[in-house]
């Protein structure tokens, strides 16, 4: 697997689940200011929405968007118990935290771990 990545983003959450679960991945520096990749690739080209974390799966595929992500890597290794059994009420309410996080809280503390000043990245 390919974890396209950005330095002090989010795709840091997939990072450390990826690592904990001990999974064979490569990491793929991505400028979110050119959209580019460290070797130059186009990553519109791998996520046309420009936002890191994309995961391409061996198959080529991709997956994007953090809450599916990390859950698509849990269930790769249930026996690790890091997510509850698709199916159960547990599960449900790992989703019902993960789309909290990421649609509630993300969006407004983005710029806190932005390498620019608060003020740049308002303005912006
Ligand atoms: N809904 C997406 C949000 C991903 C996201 O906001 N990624 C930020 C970094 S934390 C990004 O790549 N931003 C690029 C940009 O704003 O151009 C998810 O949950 O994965």
């Amino acid at each position: 697997m390919k974890l396209y990545y950005a330095p002090q983003a989010c795709s840091l959450a997939p990072h450390i689940v990826l690592r904990e679960l001990k999974l064979p991945f490569v990491l793929i520096r991505v400028d979110n200011r050119s959209k580019r990749t460290a070797s130059g690739e186009d990553f519109l080209a791998i996520n046309p929405k420009g936002y890191v974390a994309a995961l391409q799966l061996d198959n080529g595929a991709v997956l994007t968007e953090s809450p599916a992500i990390l859950q698509y890597l849990a269930d790769l290794q249930p026996q690790s118990g890091l997510a509850p059994a698709p199916g159960s009420f547990e599960r449900v309410r790992l989703q019902e935290w993960l789309n909290f996080v990421s649609s509630e809280i993300h969006g407004g503390l983005g710029a806190l771990f932005d390498e620019r000043l608060p003020a740049e990245v308002i303005k912006e």
